[in-house]
This record gives C-alpha cells, structure tokens and sequence, in this order.
C-alpha cells in the first residue's frame, strides 16, 4: 500500500511577514518595496477609515442609520492590497472592504451618503449601509448574498483577457464566504480558464459567530487554491508591506502570465460582525484585547513610520484632529440631505414601466396621500 497524504503529514503553508508586531522590518527583508509617500498615504487612510467607523457605528447605535459594519483591524489588509492595483483593475468587493474604495478615491461624502441611503446615493437608497459602489472608480456594487461576488469575478477577468486588458480583476472574500459552494465554482472556473483574477481572502477568525475551527478542518483557505491548481500565498494580512508585495507580485502574474493567484491574507475581526451581533458572546474580551494591542495594523505601520522618520507625535495629532473634522463634516451634510423621493423604489429595472408596477405606483402615492402624518413627505427628494 502507498503512503496516505494525510493533513498530518503535509506541511502547512507558512504565512509570509516583512514587519514585527512593533512595525520593525524583519532582518533580510531588504528592499521593502514602497515608499515612504505612500505608506503615509495609505496610514491616512487606514486612520481615516477608523474613525469614520467609530462615527458611524455610534450613528447606528443611536438609531441615525440602520445598519453597519466596521472594519476594525482589517483596514491595512483592504487599503494596502487596492493600493498595489492599477486603477484600471476592477474590484469585486465582500463588504468589510472600505478601505479599498476609499483608496480608489470614494469620498468621505459618498461613504456617508450612501450609509444614509439619502437622495445624493448612487444606488437610491436601495441597499443596504455599507454596500459601497461606483461604477466611475472600477468597484463593483456590494451584494448582500455572500460570496455573490466570487464566480463573477473569474468571468469578468476572462472578459478582459479575451479583450486583451493589461488589467485583472481583486476579487475580496472572508473565510466564511469560502465555505459557500460558489467559491469552489469560481476558483475552478479561474484555474481552468485561467482568468487573470486575484482572490483576497481576509481570513478574520469568524463568519459572524463560528470560528473558524468550526468552518474547515484542513490547512485554512490557501490549500484550497493549490488543490485546484491556482498559485497560492499565506500573508500576515496586519502586516501592510506583506500585503503590498504580495499583491503586487499576484497583479504581475495575472496580467503578464494570464494566471488567478489566491492570497490568504490571517488578520482578525476586532469589532462586533455588525451592529446586528454581540461578539462578547462567544469569544474572550481578553483575545481582542490583543489583536487591538500588539497586533493593530494602524500601530505596526504607525510603528514602521516613527522608526524610518517620517513621523511624529506632531503628524499623528494633526492626522487624527483632521480625520474627525473631515468625518463630522461629511455626517452632518449626509443627514441633512434629502432622501430619494418614493418614485425611485420603482426605477432602474425595466426601461418601460410593466403595468403591475405602475399600479403598485398609483397604490403607493394614494396611501401616502390619505395618510400625510404618517408620510414626511417634506424629507424626501
Ligand atoms: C448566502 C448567505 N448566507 C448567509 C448570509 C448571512 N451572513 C452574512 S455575513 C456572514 C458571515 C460571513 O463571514 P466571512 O465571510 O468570514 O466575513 P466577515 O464578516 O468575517 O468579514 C453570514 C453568514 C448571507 N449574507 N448570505
């Protein structure tokens, strides 16, 4: 009898790492691939982005908005990954991703129209906060259904391929969006066709409250991709030099060698999965504790910063002062804004209005009519 392979006697695939937890670069990194501008760039983001959350994760608690989502601790693996990507390269997105379109140059103001759901929304309100989109900066529209955006992502790539794009496609994901039959679907179409699409996995620890020792029994989500052929890297997701050059690397291979790549990038998920769950019930206060601490991506690069000289104490107050100010300021002018007006609940699906939809119109303004206390009508567009 020939030896079993057995998960026991294969070697599980190392995580790759630049930096320390103190955002030291590792002895023998070298060069590490980035310049001083745009570590800054992408530290004023990653900050930006923080504080935005803290804002709007309040703004729901006080019943401001409906919903939302943080991005605690996973603001370098989203904001160092779309700034190694061309612009020309279109993001599929999951949804704890913000980062990424922030760096694509969505706006504070959008962010927050958009979470009110106001009439200046690209999507009219009709999703729900968080699901981010525009068509102008190559970012796809937010789906709800998990892992909606993972067989897309390897067709639009095979698009671009076949046009002969020098462009790929990021598709992002969470371990728990990996357990939906739809990954298999997409990484095998990517393998087999091969699709010049990059599959981000932001492996957090949790899909909402299942670890993910409850999730898969193998070695993560990356001996996924080398079971189906696709050329796989395990990164420390925390740490942003890591994350740039790895997705630098995967961009080249997808353009130049026409080939998926799939990155497992270990981070952890320190809020709550969304303001609709309470993460003290399953998990040690102790544990997120450490990934805020030691682990914090924004201090590992505030650390990398402060050690190559290009900041200070100085930089930091003014960076956090001007990143509230920015926040409060886009949050104000969202709520004050007008809502979409009612008609557009019916728009944007069919070019002509079919005749059940018009009379669900007729219905709709007669109710709003009779019952004038009960409708601010003043409130909308
Ligand atoms: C098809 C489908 N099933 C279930 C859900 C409910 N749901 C929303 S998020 C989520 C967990 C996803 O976890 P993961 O992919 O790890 O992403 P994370 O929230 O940790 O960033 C679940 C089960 C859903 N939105 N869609």
């Amino acid at each position: 009898m020939e030896e079993a392979s057995t998960p026991s006697s294969t070697k599980p695939i190392p995580v790759f790492r630049m930096m320390d937890e103190q955002g030291q670069v590792l002895p023998g990194v070298g060069d590490i691939g980035v310049s001083d501008e745009k570590l800054i760039k992408m530290y004023k983001k990653m900050v930006t982005l923080n504080v935005m959350d803290k804002i709007l994760y309040d703004a729901q608690r006080q019943g401001r908005i409906s919903f939302y989502m943080t991005n605690y601790g996973e603001e370098g693996a989203a904001i160092a990954s779309a700034a190694a990507l061309d612009f020309t390269d279109t993001i599929y997105g999951q949804y704890r991703e913000a980062g990424a379109i922030l760096w694509r140059g969505f706006s504070l103001n959008q962010c927050m129209n958009q979470c009110y759901g106001n009439r200046l929304d690209k999507g009219a309100g009709k999703q729900m906060p968080v699901h981010y989109g525009d068509d102008t900066l190559n970012y796809q529209t937010i789906s709800s259904c998990l892992s909606t955006q993972m067989p897309q992502a390897p067709g639009h790539a095979y698009a671009m391929k076949l046009q002969n794009k020098k462009s790929c496609v990021m598709c992002y994901f969470g371990d728990g969006a990996a357990q939906e039959g739809d990954a298999h679907a997409a990484l095998n179409f990517a393998a087999t066709l091969e699709c010049p699409v990059i599959f981000f996995c932001r492996n957090n620890g949790f899909a909402i409250s299942t670890p993910t020792k409850d999730q898969y029994a193998g070695d993560g989500i990356a001996s996924r991709g080398v079971g189906y052929g696709v050329e796989t890297y395990r990164i420390d997701g925390n740490d942003v030099l890591a994350v740039h050059k790895v997705t630098s690397h995967a961009r080249r291979i997808c353009v130049e060698e026409g080939r998926p790549v799939l990155i497992e990038a270990m981070t952890y998920r320190i809020g709550h999965h969304s303001t609709s769950d309470d993460s003290s019930k399953y998990r040690p206060a102790v544990e997120v504790k450490s990934w805020n601490t030691t682990n914090c991506p924004i201090r590992r690069l505030q650390g990398l910063l402060r050690d190559r000289e290009v900041w200070n104490d100085e930089s930091e107050q003014q960076l956090k002062d001007q990143a509230r100010e920015d926040v409060l300021k886009a949050f104000g002018e969202a709520e004050k804004e007008l809502r979409p007006s009612p008609n557009v609940l019916f728009t944007d699906v069919y070019d002509d209005m079919p005749p059940h939809l018009q009379k669900q119109k007729d219905e709709m303004w007669a109710n709003v009519k009779a019952h004038p206390d009960n409708y601010p009508t003043d409130k909308f567009e």
